[in-house]
């Protein structure tokens, strides 16, 4: 299935795996790269040399190619920008900011930039800055997010930009493949499905969560503050919204989310941990290789989209 992304990426599919804190190291990307996506290793809050260090790991996986996810409030945002250049990375995707300042040194660098964006304003200002593709991604997905859906977002930043667009948030089957196409979009970003991938490190108490999630299944923390997080209802998040609409402020929340992401993703603890997961989880039943999720979504899209 060829489009702009796929030709930008030199992948086979238009799949791209989001850059999830804690889950996306070297060992999932290498095996989404691997099977015919783009795998990406998740910036995080990392230090430049642990990302540098996971970099070449995957390149000891996979020949093809594989990005690196940068997480633009992270305290280490301006080195790992400089180790993906340093270490010859070609896709390089940004999320929870604007990447506005690194443009310059990635573009000389030759590096294809695609920042996640979630409003048509800044689709239309990556597009000036160079971008070379962008990720619309909807209210729908795990972790940090917008307002919009992915279903009223990616048409109308298709409408405004020309660069390619890439569809996230709420999409883990050949039918939100399909209709993210229909939408006008020419890859998908998915993120909640891999975490349950065999080659996943996630704890099996992570994966188990989202595998037994239900539709109604996720909540969204910190929009009292403007950082909203989506991730599955535990007693973490049943506790922090209760203290948000009490008026408590960031600061005296923060103490409740402090490590609780990698506490849920690497120690298992999804009580009190933060376990990111889209809306979509309570339709992840199964763990799978990632090459037999890709190939399973990609004949489901082409047998919807007519193609086979
Ligand atoms: O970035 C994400 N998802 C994330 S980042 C993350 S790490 C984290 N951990 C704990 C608390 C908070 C974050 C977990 N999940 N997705 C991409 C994304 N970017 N979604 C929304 C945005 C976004 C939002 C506002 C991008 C730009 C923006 O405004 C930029 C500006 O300055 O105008």
């Amino acid at each position: 299935m060829k489009t702009r992304v796929t030709e930008l990426l030199g992948i086979e599919y238009p799949i791209i795996q989001g850059g999830m804190a804690w889950v996306a190291e070297h060992n999932l990307a290498a095996a989404v790269s691997e099977a015919g996506g783009l795998g990406l290793i998740g910036g995080a809050s990392a230090p430049g040399e642990v990302i540098r260090d996971e970099i070449r790991k995957a390149r000891a996986l996979t020949n093809k190619p594989f990005g690196v996810n940068i997480m633009l409030m992270s305290p280490y945002a301006d080195e790992v920008a400089k180790v993906v250049v340093e270490e010859g990375v070609k896709v390089v995707t940004t999320g929870a900011g604007n990447p506005g300042k690194y443009m310059e040194m990635w573009k000389n660098a030759g590096i294809k930039v695609i920042p996640v964006v979630a409003s048509v304003a800044l689709a239309r200002m990556m597009e000036k800055g160079g971008a070379d593709a962008v990720v619309a991604e909807g209210t729908e997905s795990g972790g940090h997010i917008g307002d919009q859906t992915t279903m009223s977002l990616v048409p109308q930043v298709v409408d405004a930009v020309s660069i390619p667009v890439i569809a996230a948030g709420g999409i883990a089957d050949g039918r939100g493949i399909a209709a993210a196409f229909m939408l006008g979009a020419e890859a998908v970003q998915m993120g909640t499905r891999f975490v349950v991938a065999k080659e996943s490190i996630a704890h099996q108490n992570y994966k188990d969560r989202i595998i037994k999630a239900k539709d109604i299944d996720t909540a969204v923390t910190g929009r009292s503050h403007g950082h909203p997080v989506r991730g599955l209802r535990n007693k973490m998040t049943r506790e922090y919204i209760k203290l948000e609409q009490e008026g408590k402020s960031f600061e005296e929340l923060e103490y409740l989310t402090m490590g609780s992401l990698r506490n849920a993703v690497m120690e298992g603890d999804i009580m009190t941990g933060t376990v990111m997961a889209g809306q979509i989880a309570g339709m992840v039943k199964k763990e799978q290789t990632c090459k037999e999720m890709i190939d399973e979504m990609m004949a489901e899209t082409e047998k919807l989209l007519g193609r086979k």
